[in-house]
């Protein structure tokens, strides 16, 4: 069995690794670029920017070693029929969900702001996963997507850290997925609230899961792969 340097103490790799997903969540330009959602109710968004070479270089070690990846966006249909009126109406930014913006319409799927950054584009045979919530099960495909594919360990990722990537990281333990949030492959808006997640998470022996860099992930990978060979 391989370990990964992990908090509150190691994690535990699948012996079959490609039990092992990657989930990247809501890298969008919506909450990256300046002219989204994130922008319009006022963050400063290139705060979000700062980890994008880091989860490229996760992503290139999951690709390279053929393990299951999956993105999410955060989107609604153009008719806005699966968005909740209190979710249209909260925030009081400058753009709502569904209103004209620079990028299209806010948070609609296929505008060009709801589409993933340019550097972590997802390949063809990966899944994408349109959810109109801050959890990636809530009305997706993704457990019977994970159980279709035997997958039962998640290292989940992307943005924001204690809205959308909390709320899944606490949807998927909740269903019994081992989840490690990578530490340095997740951003907020707000440090402080990035912090507090990451000791959330593993605080009272790993309630809700892991934390680990993601340098100690890609060796823990290669670790495996060496046992393996
Ligand atoms: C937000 C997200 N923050 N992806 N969405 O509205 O975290």
């Amino acid at each position: 069995m391989t370990l990964i340097n992990a908090q509150p103490y190691p994690y535990s790799l699948p012996d079959e690794l490609n039990r092992l997903a990657l989930v990247i969540i809501d890298m969008q330009r919506d909450f990256l670029e300046p002219g989204g959602f994130g922008d319009a109710l006022g963050n400063d968004v290139t705060r979000l920017q700062a980890i994008v070479p880091t989860l490229k270089s996760l992503l290139t070690c999951f690709r390279e070693n053929r393990l299951p990846i999956i993105h999410t966006l955060e989107c609604h249909r153009s008719d806005l029929s699966d968005c909740p009126l209190a979710k249209r109406d909260r925030g009081k930014g400058t753009l709502k969900i569904g209103d004209a913006g620079p990028m299209g319409r806010i948070l609609i799927a296929g505008e060009p702001g709801n589409a993933i950054i340019q550097e972590l584009q997802p390949l063809p045979d990966e899944i994408v996963i349109q959810k109109p919530g801050k959890g990636a099960f809530y009305a997706t495909p993704l457990q019977s997507i994970l159980q279709e594919r035997g997958i039962t360990h998640l290292l989940v990722t992307g943005v924001t850290t204690e809205v959308c990537v909390q709320t899944t990281m606490r949807e998927a333990n909740d269903r019994g997925y081992e989840c490690l949030m990578v530490e340095d492959c997740t951003e907020s808006y707000f440090p402080e609230f990035k912090q507090a997640t990451l000791e959330m998470v593993r605080a009272q022996g790993g309630i809700v899961g892991w934390t680990a860099i993601a340098s100690a992930v890609m060796t823990g990978l290669q670790t495996a792969r060496i046992a393996m060979v």
